[in-house]
């Protein structure tokens, strides 16, 4: 009998290791990775794929980007973390970048991204406290159905998805949940004088990129001015490129008076997260009432600052638009020829859905996704008949081809 060759025995040794020794929270396609480059991740045998997760749109500038990795190199051997108890040489710049860039007072460094969720629904409350005059504990927030904001038990307080909530209770109150690309019933929400925020994301990722129709956020902003609440915009994943624009808010032009960014403002290198403000909001926390020990620190300001800058350089924002239109175009032709098999192709720029119709013999979007992956293409499944596509923003018009190529390939064969 042949014995297993070394490295599927690794790849079989690694996953038992994250079976055994980790907690099983997650369901990973069966592929163990040890290396990645611009669009391209390697496994521990070699194989070459192209990443259409990117990570959960982190890697938007491609993995281990030279100038990001210069940055984090450079940065890790003078100064990695001093605490916010002193000023370090880096934050300031860092900062004066952001509100610059996006147009905002000020801007708060966090990590992950449900961190600064949380510290955006802090700045909102406390701001309806001392600007908008809500009796003590009474100030709401109102969310949309089908969020995905974070993992944190405020977060989960809100959410609708009984994976996130499921046996995680005490909730904390002060939440309203209104249907999402809903005006009327945002506006009969608003009305009530105890709400201090309306949090939203632009497109909802985990729901399965769901875009709202044109003129919501617009209307969303109008309402909320109108009710004097604080649009907060939640771009962790929409943000910095993906949808096509810088923040997917500028298809309408819509300002949310709290910006949230995350995972792509490292470039994947770190967790970086930041909530934009301008003054009359972020200044309502004063020192000692909110804060983080790794929060800002040098070296997530320099990697922050190259990660932008190769966003900016590169013109990732245009490719996304550009390619994003490819794309849809080459899916939208499959669904012509298959539509027994793909039902809907939605999203913007390079973050987009692909909804599959199990086949009969009870195939789903998963086995769709292990077929990509035996095929170098890899992407993850939600909700059961959904595949996001969302590869890294740098990638080429000739690679975008060759990888509708293979996905077009395995669709027609399932
Ligand atoms: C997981 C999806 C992406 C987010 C928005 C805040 C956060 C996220 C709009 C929290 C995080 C992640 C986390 C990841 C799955 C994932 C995701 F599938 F849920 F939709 F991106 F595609 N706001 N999104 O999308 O940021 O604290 O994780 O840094 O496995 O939970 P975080």
């Amino acid at each position: 009998m042949l014995a297993p060759t070394p490295t599927l025995t690794r790849a079989a040794e690694l996953m038992q290791l994250e079976d055994q020794y980790g907690a099983h929270n997650y369901h990973p396609l069966p592929v163990v990775l040890s290396r990645g480059r611009g669009v391209h991740l390697w496994d521990v045998a070699g194989r070459q794929y192209f990443d259409f997760l990117s990570a959960y749109s982190a890697v938007n500038q491609g993995h281990c980007h030279p100038r990001i990795i210069a940055a984090l190199t450079e940065q890790a051997q003078q100064l990695t973390l001093t605490s916010r108890a002193f000023f370090n040489d880096r934050l300031g710049p860092a900062e004066k970048q952001l509100c610059e860039l996006f147009g905002y007072d000020k801007a708060l460094l966090m990590n992950s991204g449900a961190e600064a969720v949380e510290t955006a629904i802090k700045l909102a409350r406390k701001w309806g406290y001392q600007e908008k005059g809500i009796a003590p504990n009474q100030a709401r927030i109102v969310v949309a159905e089908h969020n995905f904001h974070g993992r944190t038990t405020g977060i989960i307080s809100f959410s609708t998805d009984p994976d996130s909530t499921g046996s995680f209770g005490p909730f904390v109150p002060g939440y309203q949940v209104v249907p999402y690309d809903d005006a009327e019933a945002l506006a009969a929400a608003l009305a009530d004088p105890h709400v201090c925020g309306f949090l939203v994301e632009p497109i909802q990722g985990e729901a399965g990129v769901v875009v709202p129709r044109e003129g919501y956020l617009t209307r969303a902003a109008e309402l909320c001015r109108q009710y004097n609440v604080l649009l907060i915009t939640d771009e962790i994943q929409t943000g910095l490129g993906r949808t096509g624009k810088l923040l997917a808010t500028d298809y309408e032009e819509v300002r949310g008076d709290i910006l949230i960014l995350g995972k792509a403002l490292s470039g994947g290198v770190l967790p970086v997260s930041a909530v934009l403000a301008d003054d009359v909001v972020m200044l309502a926390i004063r020192p000692g009432q909110h804060g983080s020990t790794f929060g800002g620190n040098p070296l997530a300001c320099a990697v922050m600052q190259a990660a932008l800058d190769v966003l900016l350089d590169e013109k990732l924002v245009d490719n996304a638009y550009r390619l994003g239109e490819i794309f849809r175009a080459e899916m939208r032709a499959l669904q012509h020829e298959c539509p027994n098999v793909v039902t809907l192709v939605r999203g913007r720029g390079l973050l987009n859905a692909v909804v599959i119709k199990p086949a009969a013999d009870g195939r789903t979007a998963w086995d769709v996704c292990v077929r990509l992956m035996e095929r170098g293409l890899l992407a993850k499944p939600t909700h059961g008949d959904i595949i996001r596509f969302a590869p890294p923003l740098v990638i080429t018009e000739g690679e975008l081809r060759t990888a509708c190529a293979l996905i077009a390939d395995v669709i027609r064969a399932f």
